[in-house]
């Protein structure tokens, strides 16, 4: 078990920086001149100054806007999307070959698909060593002694999350894809859930929000808790905020998606004694800014007009 020591870092003017979007001017309007190296134009200048995002409750739009402060990109402007919207506008450029950056993570079956590459973070804007953690609602311990257990026994790897992310990404039904890993690794599913005692019946509440790993994880610990424990499993899909709510109020029993130290560190400080950490479901997890191979920029500094 794993208790973060975060000190209470709230970060200001996350809402106050109000960037201005220069539309128009490059609006690529004619001729299609989408060349993402060369025209001489800035990188700002091809992508409009815009970083595309996710959703705003994510803890990496937080941390693309503390990067857009820590690395004086007043210009810029970071987009709202969803994870969906932003790897079909990614799509859309990478098929263009046009320039784009957006907000980005490890484990995500998008670096499996396209040749992309983090922008290096020289300012750590967007932390280090991050992990991912599940969270459990206090008293579940005592309530639902199996599930706990095996919710504090589940880590797995990058790899093979993968495996289940690009099954899903490629159309599998999220719940056919932890069955075909649950049978592809019965080792790991017995490793798992080892002297732990079946649960006869009962209820149990995983919220998740739609992001690709999140999904994958969750309907992993669905299936084995189905399947293998005795319970009938809830997928409560909600925001991160609500996410972190939920479980700090008992509404659901635990969540596997709460990324730290960093990405969720606003949730974690307010989080922190109303849940229990139940420590790492994997490690070495990262996020930052992503853009495709074939753009110039190499960190985050050369995203400064001029350099
Ligand atoms: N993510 C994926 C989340 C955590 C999981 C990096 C988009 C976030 O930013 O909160």
């Amino acid at each position: 078990m794993n208790k973060w020591t975060l000190g209470t870092k709230k970060w200001l003017g996350i809402t106050s920086l109000s960037a201005v979007l220069v539309l128009g001017a490059c609006s690529s309007g004619g001729g299609g001149s989408s060349s993402a190296s060369g025209s001489g134009s800035s990188l700002g200048d091809q992508v409009s100054h815009k970083i595309t995002g996710i959703d705003p409750g994510a803890g990496i739009m937080t941390a693309a806007q503390k990067a857009i402060d820590d690395y004086g990109l007043s210009d810029w402007t970071l987009l709202e999307s969803s994870g969906s919207a932003m790897t079909a506008t990614l799509d859309k450029a990478i098929r263009k070959k046009d320039p784009i950056v957006i907000t980005g993570w490890t484990p995500h079956w998008m670096f499996s698909k396209y040749d992309l590459k983090y922008l290096e973070d020289p300012k750590k804007s967007f932390g280090e060593a991050e992990e991912i953690h599940t969270i459990a609602r206090k008293g579940l311990k005592a309530d639902q002694p199996t599930a706990y257990q095996f919710l504090d026994n589940f880590a797995w790897t990058e790899k093979e999350m993968g495996e289940m992310m690009v099954a899903i990404e490629d159309g599998t039904d999220a719940q056919k894809a932890a069955a075909d890993f649950a049978e592809a690794h019965p080792d790991r599913i017995e490793e798992w859930t080892k002297g732990i005692t079946p649960a006869s019946g009962g209820t149990l509440t995983l919220a998740l929000v739609n992001w690709d790993s999140e999904v994958a994880s969750t309907n992993l610990a669905k299936y084995i808790l189905e399947e293998k424990l005795g319970y009938d499993v809830k997928l409560l899909e909600v925001e991160a905020g609500p996410m972190w709510l939920g479980v700090a109020q008992g509404d659901a029993d635990a969540s596997l998606a709460a990324w730290l130290p960093l990405t969720h560190a606003d949730y974690w400080a307010k989080y922190q004694d109303k849940v229990e950490d139940l420590g790492a479901n994997m490690t070495g997890v990262k996020t930052g800014l992503v853009v495709p191979a074939y753009v110039e920029a190499n960190s985050i500094e050369d995203l400064v007009d001029g350099k």
